[in-house]
Protein backbone atom coordinates (compact mmCIF):
# COMPACT_ATOMS: atom_id res chain seq x y z
CA UNK A 1 0.00 0.00 0.00
CA UNK A 2 1.27 3.18 -1.27
CA UNK A 3 -1.15 5.89 1.18
CA UNK A 4 -0.06 8.70 3.32
CA UNK A 5 -2.30 9.42 6.09
CA UNK A 6 -2.49 12.62 8.77
CA UNK A 7 -3.30 12.52 11.90
CA UNK A 8 -4.15 15.36 13.72
CA UNK A 9 -3.68 14.86 18.02
CA UNK A 10 -1.05 12.34 17.22
CA UNK A 11 -0.10 12.17 21.31
CA UNK A 12 -2.87 11.06 22.53
CA UNK A 13 -3.65 7.71 23.28
CA UNK A 14 -5.94 7.38 19.97
CA UNK A 15 -3.21 9.07 18.00
CA UNK A 16 -0.85 6.54 19.15
CA UNK A 17 -2.81 3.22 18.49
CA UNK A 18 -3.82 4.34 14.74
CA UNK A 19 -0.20 5.31 13.70
CA UNK A 20 1.08 1.74 14.67
CA UNK A 21 -1.89 0.10 12.78
CA UNK A 22 -1.28 2.33 9.47
CA UNK A 23 1.85 2.08 9.96
CA UNK A 24 1.25 -1.41 10.34
CA UNK A 25 -0.66 -1.44 7.03
CA UNK A 26 2.41 0.21 5.20
CA UNK A 27 1.36 3.84 5.42
CA UNK A 28 3.74 6.75 5.10
CA UNK A 29 2.40 8.38 8.38
CA UNK A 30 2.35 12.04 9.46
CA UNK A 31 1.82 13.06 13.11
CA UNK A 32 0.48 16.43 13.76
CA UNK A 33 1.18 17.95 17.19
CA UNK A 34 0.41 21.10 18.97
CA UNK A 35 4.43 23.05 20.01
CA UNK A 36 4.74 22.89 24.17
CA UNK A 37 7.28 23.21 26.06
CA UNK A 38 7.89 19.74 27.13
CA UNK A 39 8.08 16.70 24.81
CA UNK A 40 4.99 16.02 23.90
CA UNK A 41 6.04 12.68 21.74
CA UNK A 42 7.20 9.82 24.45
CA UNK A 43 4.33 7.42 23.27
CA UNK A 44 5.85 7.36 19.26
CA UNK A 45 9.22 7.76 19.43
CA UNK A 46 10.16 4.05 19.34
CA UNK A 47 7.48 3.11 16.47
CA UNK A 48 8.92 1.65 13.17
CA UNK A 49 7.98 2.89 9.95
CA UNK A 50 7.38 5.86 8.03
CA UNK A 51 6.14 8.11 10.95
CA UNK A 52 6.67 11.85 10.62
CA UNK A 53 5.86 14.83 13.02
CA UNK A 54 4.83 18.02 12.14
CA UNK A 55 3.94 20.84 14.02
CA UNK A 56 0.85 22.11 13.68
CA UNK A 57 -2.89 23.26 14.90
CA UNK A 58 -5.93 22.85 14.87
CA UNK A 59 -7.02 26.14 15.53
CA UNK A 60 -4.64 27.90 12.91
CA UNK A 61 -5.79 27.49 9.54
CA UNK A 62 -2.71 28.48 8.35
CA UNK A 63 -0.80 25.75 9.73
CA UNK A 64 -3.23 23.33 8.00
CA UNK A 65 -3.16 24.63 4.74
CA UNK A 66 0.55 24.56 5.14
CA UNK A 67 0.74 20.86 6.37
CA UNK A 68 -1.65 19.96 3.72
CA UNK A 69 -0.74 21.38 0.92
CA UNK A 70 2.74 19.79 1.19
CA UNK A 71 2.72 16.25 2.07
CA UNK A 72 -0.99 15.74 0.04
CA UNK A 73 -2.46 13.12 2.10
CA UNK A 74 -5.10 10.45 0.85
CA UNK A 75 -6.67 10.56 4.42
CA UNK A 76 -7.35 12.76 7.15
CA UNK A 77 -7.81 11.57 11.27
CA UNK A 78 -9.02 14.47 12.99
CA UNK A 79 -8.29 13.13 16.48
CA UNK A 80 -7.09 16.53 18.18
CA UNK A 81 -9.38 17.84 20.91
CA UNK A 82 -9.79 19.08 24.23
CA UNK A 83 -11.25 15.80 25.52
CA UNK A 84 -11.05 16.09 28.99
CA UNK A 85 -14.99 16.68 29.39
CA UNK A 86 -14.61 18.58 32.98
CA UNK A 87 -12.11 21.19 31.73
CA UNK A 88 -14.56 22.28 28.98
CA UNK A 89 -16.64 23.95 32.42
CA UNK A 90 -13.59 25.66 32.89
CA UNK A 91 -12.73 26.41 29.39
CA UNK A 92 -15.79 26.13 27.27
CA UNK A 93 -14.15 28.66 24.81
CA UNK A 94 -11.07 27.11 24.06
CA UNK A 95 -12.98 23.85 23.96
CA UNK A 96 -15.24 25.38 21.31
CA UNK A 97 -12.26 26.36 19.08
CA UNK A 98 -10.45 23.30 19.14
CA UNK A 99 -12.86 20.49 19.60
CA UNK A 100 -15.83 22.54 17.51
CA UNK A 101 -13.74 24.94 14.72
CA UNK A 102 -11.06 22.58 15.01
CA UNK A 103 -12.50 20.63 12.90
CA UNK A 104 -14.41 23.31 10.24
CA UNK A 105 -10.71 24.71 9.65
CA UNK A 106 -9.85 20.95 8.28
CA UNK A 107 -12.67 20.78 6.27
CA UNK A 108 -12.32 24.08 4.77
CA UNK A 109 -8.96 23.45 4.03
CA UNK A 110 -9.49 19.96 2.13
CA UNK A 111 -12.60 21.46 0.13
CA UNK A 112 -10.04 24.22 -0.86
CA UNK A 113 -6.96 22.35 -1.53
CA UNK A 114 -8.20 18.73 -2.68
CA UNK A 115 -11.89 17.49 -1.96
CA UNK A 116 -10.38 14.23 -2.30
CA UNK A 117 -9.15 13.84 0.56
CA UNK A 118 -11.10 11.23 2.74
CA UNK A 119 -11.56 12.39 6.51
CA UNK A 120 -12.58 10.92 9.40
CA UNK A 121 -13.96 13.31 12.42
CA UNK A 122 -14.06 12.03 15.79
CA UNK A 123 -17.38 12.15 17.40
CA UNK A 124 -18.33 10.98 20.38
CA UNK A 125 -20.78 9.53 22.93
CA UNK A 126 -21.15 12.47 24.48
CA UNK A 127 -23.44 13.97 21.82
CA UNK A 128 -26.01 11.57 23.60
CA UNK A 129 -25.54 13.30 26.76
CA UNK A 130 -29.03 12.78 28.35
CA UNK A 131 -30.35 10.26 26.62
CA UNK A 132 -33.08 10.02 24.34
CA UNK A 133 -33.41 6.14 23.86
CA UNK A 134 -31.57 3.01 24.33
CA UNK A 135 -29.44 1.48 22.88
CA UNK A 136 -28.25 4.88 21.48
CA UNK A 137 -27.76 4.40 17.62
CA UNK A 138 -26.47 6.70 14.45
CA UNK A 139 -30.80 7.87 14.52
CA UNK A 140 -30.85 8.40 18.25
CA UNK A 141 -31.33 12.24 18.57
CA UNK A 142 -28.46 14.30 20.43
CA UNK A 143 -28.61 16.13 23.32
CA UNK A 144 -25.51 16.78 24.97
CA UNK A 145 -24.50 17.47 28.49
CA UNK A 146 -21.58 19.77 28.21
CA UNK A 147 -19.51 22.36 26.68
CA UNK A 148 -16.95 19.52 25.10
CA UNK A 149 -20.60 17.45 24.13
CA UNK A 150 -21.65 21.15 22.50
CA UNK A 151 -18.74 21.39 20.81
CA UNK A 152 -18.51 18.11 19.40
CA UNK A 153 -22.13 18.33 17.84
CA UNK A 154 -20.60 21.16 16.38
CA UNK A 155 -17.78 19.00 14.59
CA UNK A 156 -20.54 16.62 13.39
CA UNK A 157 -22.66 18.16 11.41
CA UNK A 158 -19.97 19.94 10.18
CA UNK A 159 -18.42 16.88 8.94
CA UNK A 160 -21.89 15.47 7.83
CA UNK A 161 -22.80 18.90 5.93
CA UNK A 162 -19.12 19.20 3.86
CA UNK A 163 -20.35 15.83 2.61
CA UNK A 164 -23.21 16.45 1.69
CA UNK A 165 -22.40 19.99 0.09
CA UNK A 166 -19.07 19.89 -0.79
CA UNK A 167 -19.66 15.49 -2.09
CA UNK A 168 -16.31 14.90 0.80
CA UNK A 169 -15.61 11.81 1.84
CA UNK A 170 -16.25 12.60 5.37
CA UNK A 171 -17.14 10.38 8.34
CA UNK A 172 -18.07 10.69 11.75
CA UNK A 173 -17.18 7.36 14.28
CA UNK A 174 -19.35 8.30 17.11
CA UNK A 175 -16.82 6.38 19.49
CA UNK A 176 -17.68 5.43 23.18
CA UNK A 177 -15.57 5.55 25.62
CA UNK A 178 -12.11 3.47 24.75
CA UNK A 179 -9.34 3.10 27.16
CA UNK A 180 -6.69 1.05 27.40
CA UNK A 181 -2.80 1.74 29.03
CA UNK A 182 -2.33 4.63 27.22
CA UNK A 183 -5.34 6.68 28.40
CA UNK A 184 -4.36 9.84 30.00
CA UNK A 185 -4.83 9.41 34.32
CA UNK A 186 -7.42 12.33 34.58
CA UNK A 187 -9.66 9.88 32.59
CA UNK A 188 -11.52 8.10 35.60
CA UNK A 189 -10.19 4.19 33.88
CA UNK A 190 -6.96 5.17 34.59
CA UNK A 191 -7.50 7.15 37.28
CA UNK A 192 -8.74 4.32 39.03
CA UNK A 193 -6.12 1.34 37.43
CA UNK A 194 -3.09 3.59 38.40
CA UNK A 195 -4.23 4.68 42.05
CA UNK A 196 -5.39 0.34 42.65
CA UNK A 197 -1.88 -0.21 41.40
CA UNK A 198 -0.28 2.05 43.70
CA UNK A 199 -2.38 0.89 46.57
CA UNK A 200 -1.43 -2.62 45.86
CA UNK A 201 2.08 -1.47 45.79
CA UNK A 202 1.56 0.18 49.13
CA UNK A 203 2.57 3.49 47.61
CA UNK A 204 -0.65 4.71 48.62
CA UNK A 205 -3.63 4.49 50.78
CA UNK A 206 -6.59 5.40 49.08
CA UNK A 207 -7.95 7.85 46.35
CA UNK A 208 -10.59 9.97 45.89
CA UNK A 209 -13.87 9.33 43.12
CA UNK A 210 -16.96 11.21 41.62
CA UNK A 211 -19.82 9.80 40.72
CA UNK A 212 -19.65 6.32 41.39
CA UNK A 213 -23.19 4.81 39.61
CA UNK A 214 -22.16 6.50 36.40
CA UNK A 215 -21.90 3.77 33.29
CA UNK A 216 -20.61 3.71 30.36
CA UNK A 217 -20.14 1.12 27.26
CA UNK A 218 -16.10 1.13 27.47
CA UNK A 219 -13.96 -0.37 24.61
CA UNK A 220 -10.63 -1.42 24.35
CA UNK A 221 -8.73 1.55 22.15
CA UNK A 222 -6.81 -1.04 19.92
CA UNK A 223 -9.61 -2.25 18.76
CA UNK A 224 -11.66 1.19 17.97
CA UNK A 225 -9.35 2.50 15.81
CA UNK A 226 -9.32 0.17 13.20
CA UNK A 227 -13.00 1.29 12.66
CA UNK A 228 -11.72 4.78 11.79
CA UNK A 229 -9.43 3.08 9.17
CA UNK A 230 -12.47 0.66 8.20
CA UNK A 231 -14.89 4.02 7.36
CA UNK A 232 -12.22 5.62 5.06
CA UNK A 233 -12.05 2.12 2.99
CA UNK A 234 -15.79 2.90 2.17
CA UNK A 235 -17.00 3.34 -1.10
CA UNK A 236 -19.56 5.76 0.13
CA UNK A 237 -18.63 8.28 3.87
CA UNK A 238 -21.11 7.20 6.46
CA UNK A 239 -21.89 7.83 10.08
CA UNK A 240 -21.06 4.44 12.53
CA UNK A 241 -21.56 3.87 15.93
CA UNK A 242 -18.11 2.51 17.73
CA UNK A 243 -19.08 0.36 20.59
CA UNK A 244 -19.57 -2.84 22.66
CA UNK A 245 -23.10 -3.09 23.60
CA UNK A 246 -22.73 -3.45 27.46
CA UNK A 247 -22.43 -0.93 29.68
CA UNK A 248 -20.72 -1.15 33.40
CA UNK A 249 -20.65 1.30 36.14
CA UNK A 250 -17.56 3.50 37.70
CA UNK A 251 -17.95 1.34 40.80
CA UNK A 252 -17.85 -2.04 39.10
CA UNK A 253 -14.77 -0.93 37.06
CA UNK A 254 -13.14 -0.51 40.57
CA UNK A 255 -14.80 -3.81 42.13
CA UNK A 256 -13.30 -5.37 39.29
CA UNK A 257 -9.84 -3.58 39.01
CA UNK A 258 -9.24 -4.87 43.05
CA UNK A 259 -10.26 -7.96 42.12
CA UNK A 260 -7.29 -8.28 39.46
CA UNK A 261 -4.66 -7.48 41.87
CA UNK A 262 -6.38 -10.07 44.50
CA UNK A 263 -8.41 -7.33 46.95
CA UNK A 264 -11.72 -7.14 47.72
CA UNK A 265 -13.73 -4.25 48.26
CA UNK A 266 -16.95 -3.94 50.52
CA UNK A 267 -19.03 -0.29 49.99
CA UNK A 268 -19.61 1.14 53.12
CA UNK A 269 -22.20 4.24 53.83
CA UNK A 270 -24.05 6.13 50.90
CA UNK A 271 -23.57 9.37 48.49
CA UNK A 272 -20.61 11.62 49.59
CA UNK A 273 -20.13 9.37 52.44
CA UNK A 274 -19.51 5.75 51.19
CA UNK A 275 -16.78 4.82 51.19
CA UNK A 276 -15.01 1.42 50.09
CA UNK A 277 -13.03 -0.56 52.55
CA UNK A 278 -10.32 -3.81 51.80
CA UNK A 279 -9.95 -5.44 54.91
CA UNK A 280 -11.66 -2.82 57.06
CA UNK A 281 -9.15 -0.25 55.40
CA UNK A 282 -10.44 2.60 53.43
CA UNK A 283 -9.27 2.45 50.43
CA UNK A 284 -11.68 4.35 48.40
CA UNK A 285 -13.97 8.02 49.37
CA UNK A 286 -16.49 9.89 47.46
CA UNK A 287 -15.45 13.78 47.05
CA UNK A 288 -17.71 15.85 45.51
CA UNK A 289 -15.27 17.73 43.63
CA UNK A 290 -15.12 15.25 41.01
CA UNK A 291 -19.13 15.74 40.27
CA UNK A 292 -19.68 17.27 36.88
CA UNK A 293 -22.14 20.30 36.49
CA UNK A 294 -24.09 18.20 34.49
CA UNK A 295 -23.99 14.55 33.98
CA UNK A 296 -23.96 11.88 31.74
CA UNK A 297 -25.63 9.06 33.79
CA UNK A 298 -25.81 6.24 31.12
CA UNK A 299 -24.58 5.10 27.83
CA UNK A 300 -24.40 1.55 25.88
CA UNK A 301 -24.22 1.93 22.32
CA UNK A 302 -25.49 -0.35 19.39
CA UNK A 303 -22.42 -1.42 16.88
CA UNK A 304 -24.96 -3.22 14.52
CA UNK A 305 -24.48 -0.75 11.31
CA UNK A 306 -20.44 -1.09 12.29
CA UNK A 307 -20.57 -4.45 12.02
CA UNK A 308 -23.00 -5.06 8.92
CA UNK A 309 -21.66 -2.40 6.53
CA UNK A 310 -17.72 -2.11 7.94
CA UNK A 311 -17.49 -5.94 9.43
CA UNK A 312 -16.17 -4.51 12.42
CA UNK A 313 -15.86 -6.79 15.25
CA UNK A 314 -17.01 -5.30 18.65
CA UNK A 315 -16.51 -8.90 20.96
CA UNK A 316 -12.29 -8.77 20.29
CA UNK A 317 -12.13 -7.32 24.09
CA UNK A 318 -14.48 -7.82 26.72
CA UNK A 319 -15.04 -5.22 30.04
CA UNK A 320 -13.23 -7.87 32.42
CA UNK A 321 -9.94 -8.42 29.82
CA UNK A 322 -9.74 -4.11 29.14
CA UNK A 323 -9.83 -4.55 32.90
CA UNK A 324 -6.93 -6.56 33.69
CA UNK A 325 -5.21 -5.30 31.05
CA UNK A 326 -4.86 -1.64 32.29
CA UNK A 327 -4.32 -2.89 36.06
CA UNK A 328 -1.44 -4.88 35.23
CA UNK A 329 -0.30 -2.63 32.96
CA UNK A 330 -0.37 0.41 35.66
CA UNK A 331 1.18 -2.35 38.40
CA UNK A 332 4.39 -3.79 35.95
CA UNK A 333 5.17 0.04 35.61
CA UNK A 334 5.03 1.19 38.43
CA UNK A 335 7.19 -1.91 39.66
CA UNK A 336 9.56 -1.36 36.80
CA UNK A 337 9.95 2.62 38.07
CA UNK A 338 11.96 0.91 41.40
CA UNK A 339 9.44 1.87 44.19
CA UNK A 340 12.82 2.96 46.08
CA UNK A 341 12.96 6.10 43.62
CA UNK A 342 9.38 7.24 44.71
CA UNK A 343 9.07 9.96 47.04
CA UNK A 344 6.01 8.67 48.87
CA UNK A 345 5.64 12.35 50.51
CA UNK A 346 4.85 13.57 46.79
CA UNK A 347 2.24 10.76 46.55
CA UNK A 348 -1.30 12.53 46.89
CA UNK A 349 -4.12 10.41 46.76
CA UNK A 350 -5.13 12.75 43.65
CA UNK A 351 -2.54 12.74 42.07
CA UNK A 352 -3.78 11.68 38.76
CA UNK A 353 -6.53 13.97 38.92
CA UNK A 354 -7.51 17.25 37.54
CA UNK A 355 -9.28 19.68 40.07
CA UNK A 356 -12.04 21.45 38.36
CA UNK A 357 -14.24 24.19 39.74
CA UNK A 358 -17.94 25.79 38.44
CA UNK A 359 -19.61 28.25 40.27
O1 LIG B 1 -13.44 8.86 32.11
P1 LIG B 1 -14.28 10.06 31.99
O2 LIG B 1 -13.65 11.35 32.36
O3 LIG B 1 -14.84 10.05 30.51
P2 LIG B 1 -16.09 10.77 29.79
O4 LIG B 1 -16.48 12.03 30.47
O5 LIG B 1 -17.16 9.75 29.62
O6 LIG B 1 -15.48 11.17 28.37
C1 LIG B 1 -14.55 10.35 27.67
O7 LIG B 1 -15.22 9.52 26.74
C2 LIG B 1 -15.95 10.22 25.73
C3 LIG B 1 -16.63 9.19 24.82
O8 LIG B 1 -15.72 8.48 24.07
C4 LIG B 1 -15.02 11.13 24.95
F1 LIG B 1 -15.72 11.84 24.02
C5 LIG B 1 -14.33 12.09 25.89
O9 LIG B 1 -13.39 12.87 25.18
C6 LIG B 1 -13.59 11.28 26.95
O10 LIG B 1 -12.59 10.52 26.32
O11 LIG B 1 -15.60 9.91 32.91
C7 LIG B 1 -16.45 8.79 32.82
C8 LIG B 1 -17.47 8.84 33.94
C9 LIG B 1 -18.22 10.17 34.09
O12 LIG B 1 -19.59 9.91 34.27
C10 LIG B 1 -17.65 10.79 35.36
O13 LIG B 1 -18.54 11.63 36.07
O14 LIG B 1 -16.79 8.66 35.18
C11 LIG B 1 -17.34 9.54 36.14
N1 LIG B 1 -16.35 9.79 37.20
C12 LIG B 1 -16.54 9.48 38.51
N2 LIG B 1 -15.47 9.84 39.24
C13 LIG B 1 -15.13 10.35 37.06
C14 LIG B 1 -14.57 10.38 38.34
N3 LIG B 1 -14.47 10.81 35.96
C15 LIG B 1 -13.21 11.30 36.15
N4 LIG B 1 -12.53 11.73 35.07
N5 LIG B 1 -12.62 11.38 37.42
C16 LIG B 1 -13.28 10.94 38.54
O15 LIG B 1 -12.76 11.00 39.64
Amino acid sequence: MDKTALITGITGQDGYYLSKFLLNKGYTVYGMYRRTSQDPLLNINNFNGNLKLTEGDVTDMGSLLNIIKEIQPDEIYNLAAQSFVPSSWTQPISTAKITGLGTLNMLEVIRHVNPKIRFYQASTSELYGKIQETPQTEKTPFYPRSPYGVAKIFAYWTTVNYRESYGIHASNGILFNHESPKRGKQFVTRKITHSVAKIKLGLQDFFEIGNLNAKRDWGYAGDYVESMWMMLQQDQPGDYVIATGDTHSVREFIEESFRVVGMDIEWEGNGLDEVGKVDGKIVVKVNAKFYRPAEVDILIGSPKKAIDNLGWDPTKTKFKELVRMMVESDVKELSEKGLGDIDRGHLDANDSDSIYKCS
